[in-house]
């Protein structure tokens, strides 16, 4: 059974839950990490009230007894802060008096999900779409790929990003080592590289949420070190570039998702897009480039992974947009809701691990064992075969 998990809970709820399954034993989990992770998701210039309420840290209840997985599934749960506030109109049980009626959601915002799933799922309060359907849904799934990046650390394999645009300022190319890129964005407001392009992004971004708008941007995920053969060419289903793609555009106000230059590859020619193969005792079989973002035919060919996604501006505005009371049936241009003006530095945090999972998924399926020590005997006698190729 491949790995997977189910995530549960609303914004405004007393928590978030996790349930992983499939996490081998004996793997070492490093409870502060996972804090740290989920640390970074909550920074960013451009995040609303709401982050200086939450301290997000993830408690493990379940599938690791002194450190270690046991194989057993793990979870996990992720307090609400802002629960406190909520107690009465999230109540989980019916309560007399309750003030849910006084907070009904009626007026659908335009680009949540708000009206369709009223309609969907016939309700007639449209908070019981949109406290599932916010992106505070994805504190879990950090916590979550957090814990498939220790998988994923334990054999060598490490995950970066950074921002590759806000809106109409784009960073400059960089080809750094992985390692400094990580460092470098983890001190920027914007995680971005340049300084230059930090300014200018939150010096944006204030504008823009000073106009009453939001904006969006695109992300890039980076993955080092992972083994020629994940994933597969014989299945449509089993392609990984395939599946992190799903993953990607699964994340909330994700609309879009390129594999190393992506929609460029559209422009160029066949001879400016194709990694041209190398080979040296040292080093087996490379590329001189990485254009196609460490995918052929749905597999891994052992260059980095690169992953960009496209994030739409946060559909709640303070400018409003036209829509229809659901009561009246009668056109309505403002609801204002506490809100982020942007979100693509916690975005960023978010692929880094949404991606990260995908990848410990598929690496799982190939060297597959229920005991770390079977998966890295799997693996070098893998890495052995390949040796000799
Ligand atoms: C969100 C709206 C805001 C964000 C929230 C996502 O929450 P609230 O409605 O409570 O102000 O802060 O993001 C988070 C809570 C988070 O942890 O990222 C939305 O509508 O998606």
């Amino acid at each position: 059974m491949s790995l997977r998990y189910l995530t549960a809970g609303e914004t405004h709820g007393p928590q978030l839950t996790a349930i992983i399954e499939g996490l081998p034993s004996n793997l070492t989990i490093d409870f502060e990490e996972i804090n740290f992770q989920l640390h970074r998701r909550q920074k960013g210039h451009g995040r609303g009230r709401r982050m200086q309420i939450e301290k997000d840290t993830a408690n493990i209840v379940g599938g690791v007894r002194h450190g270690r997985t046991t194989g057993a599934p793990v979870a996990l749960i992720v307090e609400n802060n802002d629960w406190k506030h909520w107690t009465s109109v999230m109540n989980i049980a019916p309560i007399e008096g309750g003030d849910e009626e006084k907070r009904r959601v009626h007026r659908p915002r335009p680009g949540h999900a708000d009206l369709n799933g009223g309609l969907k799922y016939n309700l007639k309060d449209l908070r019981n779409v949109l406290e599932r359907s916010s992106a505070r849904e994805t504190a879990a799934r950090v916590a979550v790929g957090a814990v498939a990046r220790q998988l994923l650390a334990e054999f060598g394999i490490k995950v970066g990003g950074q921002v590759i645009r806000i809106g109409e300022i784009e960073a400059p190319a960089n080809q750094l080592p992985l390692d400094e890129l990580i460092r470098i964005t983890e001190e920027s407001p914007v995680r971005v590289v340049d300084k230059e392009t930090e300014e200018k992004m939150t010096a944006y971004i204030d504008q823009i949420k000073a106009e009453g708008d939001s904006i969006g941007g695109v992300v890039e995920c980076i993955i080092e070190g992972v083994p020629i053969g994940l994933g597969s060419h014989v299945q449509w289903d089993r392609k990984l570039d395939a599946r992190i793609a799903g993953a990607v555009v699964s994340i909330n106000a994700f609309k879009g998702c390129e594999i190393g230059i992506g929609f460029e590859a559209a422009k160029l020619r066949g001879s400016q897009v194709h990694d041209e193969i190398l080979y040296t005792a040292e080093e087996g079989y490379t590329r001189a480039t990485n254009r196609l973002g460490g995918f052929e035919g749905g597999m891994t060919n052992g260059e980095q992974i690169v992953v960009r996604g496209v994030m739409k501006p946060i559909p709640t505005l303070y400018k409003p947009l036209r829509s229809v009371d659901i009561d009246t049936k009668e056109p309505f241009t403002a609801q204002v809701e506490r809100s982020d003006s942007c979100a693509v530095p916690a975005a960023s945090v978010v692929m880094e691990h949404v991606v990260a999972f995908e990848v410990a998924k598929a690496f799982l399926e190939k060297f597959g064992g229920d005991s770390i020590e079977e998966i890295r005997s799997n693996l070098n006698q893998y890495l052995e075969q390949i040796g000799r190729y």
